[in-house]
């Protein structure tokens, strides 16, 4: 899979924004939705998705909607830390298969850090 290519209308973060997938959702406006991943690195994963673009990856997005998205990311993040009072907070993002990415919607991961834990535990 190549880092660029035709955006999946099917892709699961999709099919969640459409509420055809189930999700636990902690945030959502008219810019993003933040819901729980489901296969957490850290108890509090949460993944902020923008809406109403069809980019794969951070590369994609349109720059006039990036700043909206990423303030956004910041508020998920703060609640995250009021929430959770985590040591750490990992933010990050993934493009193309060969970083890692699995799913072709722009996402952020928020993932909560503790002092001690490695991470996946
Ligand atoms: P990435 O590797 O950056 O593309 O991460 C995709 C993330 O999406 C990964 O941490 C697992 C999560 N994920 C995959 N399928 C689902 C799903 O159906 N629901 C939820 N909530 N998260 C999912």
């Amino acid at each position: 899979m190549s880092l660029h290519g035709t955006y999946d209308n099917d892709n699961i973060f999709a099919k969640i924004l459409r509420g055809e997938i189930p999700s636990v959702k902690v945030y959502e406006d008219d810019v993003a939705l933040a819901f729980m991943d489901a296969f957490p690195q850290a108890d509090g994963h949460t993944l902020v998705i923008p809406k109403g673009v069809t980019a794969r990856n951070f590369l994609e997005m349109p720059q006039e909607k990036l700043g909206p998205y990423m303030e956004r990311v910041q508020k998920v993040a703060q609640a995250v830390e009021r929430a959770l009072a985590p040591d750490g907070i990992i933010l990050t993002q993934f493009n193309g298969e060969a970083a890692g990415q699995t799913v072709y919607h722009l996402h952020f991961h928020i993932i909560p850090r503790r002092e001690g834990k490695s991470i996946g535990t």
